[in-house]
């Protein structure tokens, strides 16, 4: 029997399912047909959910620390034994230090509405410290929303219509599949597809031109184009004239910008700048499809600010095929029946996630004692992994971690608690890359003794005597208030259809700028007062901000853009995928290899102020010769030693309190 369901992994495309079920058990997954956006073709990595749900090294039962921290040694207990525990240890904790001495870290192992947000309530009931979810796109929400102002871009769809696509810092190919048949209608009709990203990656592989620059010059690049477009004559000066503010002001700092001293920033050459300038500008329908890549660096939010700033210079907004996109949907967006920030009492601290290395080694009054993982892999995914290691060695540090699988986070485990798949709860689906809502029920129960978050955040309630109602409503309960929620994104949406387990169309239009922009002028912003007020530049600013740890020691940058045969660091459990994607391997330039008497698959040290790990090199033109790439988040248990993100910093980024994951002064060794 195939049952519909839906992808719940942190990927735009959240492609509509179908899952074929025997004997209680799921034998395949495919795409669903139906799906008007994803249109029945899935990744290579979701076709092995099978062996994801019914994999041998599945966690099923609970189980607490038999061996010293980090051993990975373990033996079963009762759900009773475990979950008394927890809330005896949460009693004890807020008790003895305060409630903010527990923290709760969690992300996106499942985007389902209704699981992902189901520990809120209860941490914010205990008054524990607040998490700020900042890990992944808060920088480039800052930087769109200084410009365009916040909500759903131009839908993807739209730009089949488009005769020119800039596809800036997105492996659209391996992270976001879905689009590419959208860009590919385009290019049937004679569309050109330009890839603008420091490395040779896949899409960039298959795209008409690659304009290979410099990590965190996006912006020198953009003003570059924009001083083009200027000096040349070819901006609209009508749309310009109606809805922007600031153009005066723009000018003048565009031409501290000529595409020689772009040129210098970017690495590219001055003609190159020229060129994408002039073809951008000339195009009738010109689109951007920016990915994270020019978000992940200490300027990140100023870049995507910048690049969020071309469209209204040519008028692609009111072009249809033309716009900028960065994420869609976004409905429903109320989700505060399930959440209840209302039960946090007034003033509870807040700690970044990115932080979370120094607040479990540095942090104090109170320290953290207790620490609550689920749906996240922070000793994988975390930035500067040796001060996450640190804190999660600690003796006095009551860790609790609900997972599918023995991740190097869940190997520090006091208790680990066995969550239940995606596909063995209900929940509710909302795109960040289209504009559908779709909701997906169990397709088989629990597998063995595993529950899903929203149970165990419940059963958990009930021992802290938490008698609220979220502490007892249903998945559809949360769903129905959802959607009751106002929100003209719901507005006259086919709500049977949605309950039938349908993909319903969000009522959002294809192009959102057309209809004017959230930003406090409602115009695109030029010049940004509430980005001055914020102590920022106005105006969009080229300077390069590179890592301030590097120096001499450290020539090298080093990028750690995502896999494609991996979503973060989930899919690594997955034996057929991992054989594919082979040990983790850098990539490193011939020529740099050759100076530092590197050889192709030989074991090599990389390393920072930070940290170190060992890998394997993998020597390749694909990358410029300074730039070292190493793709995905592998398992650290499958370096040689370390992780990627031994390497990474908790500095933050200008704007949005992200970290900068692509931004890393590194040095490289043979061993
Ligand atoms: N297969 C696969 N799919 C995924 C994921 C995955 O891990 N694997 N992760 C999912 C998640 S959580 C997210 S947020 C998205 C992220 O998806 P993307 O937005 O595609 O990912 P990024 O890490 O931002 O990297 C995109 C590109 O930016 C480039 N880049 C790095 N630094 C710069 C820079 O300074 N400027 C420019 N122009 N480019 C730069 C990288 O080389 C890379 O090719 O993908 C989702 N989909
Ligand atoms: N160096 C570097 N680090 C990065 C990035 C990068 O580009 N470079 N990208 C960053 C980004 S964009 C993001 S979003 C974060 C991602 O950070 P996370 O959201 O923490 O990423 P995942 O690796 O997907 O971890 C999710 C965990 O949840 C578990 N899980 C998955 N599905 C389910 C489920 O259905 N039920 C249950 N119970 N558990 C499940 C998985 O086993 C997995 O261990 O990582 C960030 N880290
Ligand atoms: S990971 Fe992304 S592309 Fe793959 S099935 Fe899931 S939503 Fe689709
Ligand atoms: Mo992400």
């Amino acid at each position: 029997m195939w049952r519909r369901s839906v992808c719940c992994k942190d990927c735009p495309d959240c492609c509509g399912l179908l899952v074929q079920v025997e004997d209680g058990r799921i034998s395949a997954v495919k795409g669903d047909p139906e799906h008007p956006y994803t249109q029945g073709f899935i990744c290579r990595k979701a076709g092995h959910f099978p062996e994801h749900v019914h994999n041998p090294a599945r966690i099923t039962t609970p189980l607490k620390r038999s061996g010293p921290k980090g051993s990975g040694r373990f033996e079963p207990v009762t759900w009773d034994q475990a979950l008394g525990e927890v809330a005896a240890r949460m009693q004890d904790t807020a008790a003895a230090h305060g409630p903010e001495a527990i923290l709760p870290f969690s992300y996106a192992g499942t985007m389902g509405l209704v699981q992902r947000q189901s520990g809120h309530a209860l941490f914010h009931k205990l008054g524990a410290s607040r998490l700020l979810y900042t890990i992944c796109s808060a920088a480039a929400s800052a930087g769109y929303q200084a410009s365009l102002g916040s909500g759903p871009s131009t839908d993807i769809e739209s730009a089949a219509g488009s005769d020119y696509i800039l596809i800036w810092g997105s492996n659209t190919l391996s992270t976001n599949l879905h689009a590419w048949p959208w860009f590919q209608k385009a290019r049937k009709q004679g569309a050109k597809i330009v890839v603008i990203d420091p490395y040779c990656n896949r899409t960039a592989k298959k795209a008409d031109q690659h304009l290979m620059l410099k990590p965190g010059s996006d912006a020198a690049l953009a003003l570059g184009m924009m001083s083009v477009l200027i000096s040349q004559g070819l901006v609209d000066r009508d749309y310009i004239a109606a809805h922007t503010l600031g153009y005066e002001q723009l000018v003048s700092r565009a031409a501290e910008y000529p595409p020689e001293r772009a040129a210098r920033l970017t690495g590219l050459s001055a003609q190159e700048i020229a060129q994408v300038a002039q073809e951008y500008g000339r195009a009738k329908a010109p689109y951007i499809r920016t990915g994270a890549g020019p978000a992940r660096q200490l300027a990140g939010g100023m870049a995507m600010r910048t690049i969020a700033l071309l469209p209204a210079l040519v008028g692609a907004f009111a072009r249809p095929g033309g716009g900028i996109t960065r994420s869609l949907g976004g409905a429903p967006s109320d989700l505060t029946s399930l959440t209840r920030p209302d039960l946090c009492p007034p003033g509870t601290r807040a700690v970044n996630m990115v932080h979370l290395g120094d607040a479990l080694t540095k942090l104090d009054g109170p320290p953290i004692k207790m620490l609550y993982v689920y749906l996240s892999n922070p000793a994988a995914v975390a930035p500067q992994s040796r001060q996450v290691l640190a804190g999660l060695a600690r003796d006095d540090l009551f860790t609790v971690v609900q997972e599918m699988f023995l991740t190097d986070t869940a190997r520090y485990a006091d208790l680990i608690l066995p969550g239940a798949s995606s596909f063995e709860v209900s929940d509710l689906y909302r795109s960040y890359g289209q504009n559908y809502l779709q909701m997906a029920r169990p397709a088989i129960p629990p597998v063995g003794r595993s529950r899903s978050t929203l149970a165990i955040f419940q059963d958990l309630a009930a021992r802290l005597g938490f008698t609220e109602e979220v502490f007892s409503a249903s998945e559809d309960d949360f769903m129905r208030a959802f959607l009751a929620a106002p929100s003209p994104a719901l507005e006259g949406v086919d709500m049977d259809a949605l309950w039938q387990g349908e993909p319903v169309r969000l009522n959002i239009p294809a192009n959102p700028y057309a209809h004017g922009f959230n930003t406090p002028s409602g115009k695109v912003e030029f010049f940004s007062q509430s980005l001055a007020d914020k102590g920022h530049d106005p105006l969009p600013s080229g300077e390069v901000v590179r890592d301030p740890e590097g120096g001499a020691e450290y020539p090298l940058e080093l990028i750690t853009p995502p896999h494609h045969l991996l979503l973060n660091s989930a899919f690594n459990e997955i034996q057929e995928l991992r054989g594919q994607a082979g040990r983790p391997r850098v990539m490193i330039h011939p020529h740099t290899a050759a100076e530092r008497g590197i050889a192709d698959g030989q074991e090599v040290k990389l390393f920072n102020r930070r940290g170190e790990c060992r890998l394997w090199a993998w020597l390749t033109d694909d990358t410029r010769p300074e730039l070292l790439v190493l793709e995905g988040i592998h398992w650290p248990q499958f370096f040689a030693s370390g992780g990627v993100n031994q390497l990474t910093s908790q500095r933050l980024a200008d704007m949005g309190e992200t970290c900068a994951f692509h931004c890393n002064a590194v040095e490289i060794s043979p061993v």
